[in-house]
């Protein structure tokens, strides 16, 4: 019998230098590993992240996090089938027994989870995106997802000044490596332009540019020009996206969306104006978190006036966690889910997640988190239930490089 003999974990430094958990599950000699990601613009529904406090890293260290896995959950899991996910994470949902696994801590719960699912795909002989498609029950026609080039950087990721936190170019031309040949082109014209300009290259968290703008639309209209003067056709062959992670930016006392970078201000009935605006003038295939987590209001209204033919995604409004998703649904709100496993804290309740938005006709995008490893495990994932997109940065940086290279992989595999 394949089971679990025991995990251990370490702590490890994530793409900003931030502490993370990894953690490796074992099965007699065999063994997997996986690590967990970490938000910066973290909604407020999201499941609980165990950290140390205190001095060191800030208070982000992870170590009551590695001993949680040791201590508590090695043993709880000792002897359970590698190939049961749903019972293994089911167990640690009742141990930790509160309903944003405050106890054992979503980071601790999460690296066991995607651990021990790399261990069963390991066991099995198959891809992992293979084991993921039989273990819950996804069709096996894959399909590879679109990739989200996060190509400027705003908001909590870089010192751009923008208040939106992700420009995006989405290549839509061919097959997933045509894709990305035509995201590099676009993005090489984009990184030409701003040097023309005398205007910084470096790049923010998710290794999109992030020079001083200091206007939401002049990035619109930056990303417009480097797709004309590359001969991309805007909207056919490269659209528009933004993640306007607006929780950011709501004020909740007064009630209004302050954009700094425009020096406007918007009620929540009122933002969907500004976004339809946009969403015409560039071609926008794409607003996330266009409204704040919980402003119903706003996102009623966004959903009335765009739904139909903008993909308006939901971010910190449904933290990849079903009950928000069955709230929003019934709410009418948003058509497009955000998946990040650690917003729930384990692999069952993510894909319960997307099941459910399935269902309802939303789109799926699996997606990174702005502090990162080098575990490409969401890249399977996106095949596993053909998501429509992939959101994992720009095209630079090892860490957001490693999805969209693992995709690259499985495309060969897949010979699509
Ligand atoms: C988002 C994410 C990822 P963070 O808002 O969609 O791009 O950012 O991980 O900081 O929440
Ligand atoms: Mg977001």
């Amino acid at each position: 019998m394949s089971v679990i003999t025991k995990l251990s974990a370490r702590q490890i430094l994530d793409s900003r230098g931030n502490p993370t958990i990894e953690v490796t599950a074992y099965c007699g000699k065999h063994f997997a590993v996986a690590s967990v990601p970490s938000g910066a613009s973290t909604g407020s529904h999201e499941a609980h992240e165990l950290r140390d406090g205190g001095k060191k890293y800030n208070g982000l260290g992870v170590t009551k996090s590695v001993r949680v896995v040791e201590k508590i959950i090695s043993p709880l899991l000792k002897g359970m089938s590698v190939f049961d996910q749903a019972a293994v994470d089911a167990k640690m949902i009742q141990k930790d027994g509160t309903a944003r696994k405050e106890k054992l801590g979503a980071n601790s719960i999460l690296g066991v989870s995607l651990a021990v699912a790399r261990l069963g795909a390991h066991l099995s002989h198959q891809s992992l995106y293979v084991y993921l498609a039989k273990s819950y029950g996804f069709k096996k026609s894959f399909r590879l997802p679109t990739p989200l080039l996060n190509v400027l950087n705003g908001g909590l990721h870089a010192d751009s000044g923008t208040d939106i936190q992700e420009f995006f170019f989405i290549p839509k031309r061919g097959k997933f490596a045509d894709k990305l040949e035509l995201g590099v082109g676009a993005i090489l014209e984009l990184k030409r332009i701003l040097k023309k300009k005398r205007m910084s290259t470096g790049v923010g968290d998710e290794g999109g540019f992030a020079p001083q703008i200091h206007s939401n639309e002049k990035a619109l209209r930056l990303l417009t020009s480097a797709l004309h003067s590359a001969k991309i056709k805007v909207g056919k062959e490269v659209a528009l996206g933004i993640d306007a992670a607006a929780t950011e930016f709501y004020d909740i006392d007064k009630e209004i969306y302050a954009l700094r970078a425009d020096k406007k201000h918007f009620k929540p009935a009122s933002m969907y104006r500004l976004y339809t605006r946009w969403a015409k003038r560039y071609h926008l295939e794409i607003i996330e978190d266009g409204c704040a987590e919980d402003d119903l209001v706003g996102w009623q209204k966004l959903t009335m006036h765009l739904g139909s033919h903008v993909r308006l995604v939901g971010d910190d409004l449904f933290v990849t966690d079903s009950s928000r998703l069955q709230a929003g649904i019934i709410a009418g709100v948003a058509n497009t889910i955000l998946i990040k496993p650690n917003q729930v804290g384990t692999l069952t309740e993510t894909m319960e997640a997307i099941a459910l938005a399935k269902k309802y006709s939303y789109q799926v995008i699996i997606s990174h988190r702005s502090g990162e490893t080098t575990d490409d495990f969401i890249a399977d994932l996106a095949v596993a239930v053909s998501a429509d997109y992939i959101k994992a940065g720009s095209l630079s940086r090892g860490e957001r490089m490693a999805k969209y290279n693992r995709l690259l992989q499985i495309a060969e595999e897949l010979k699509q």
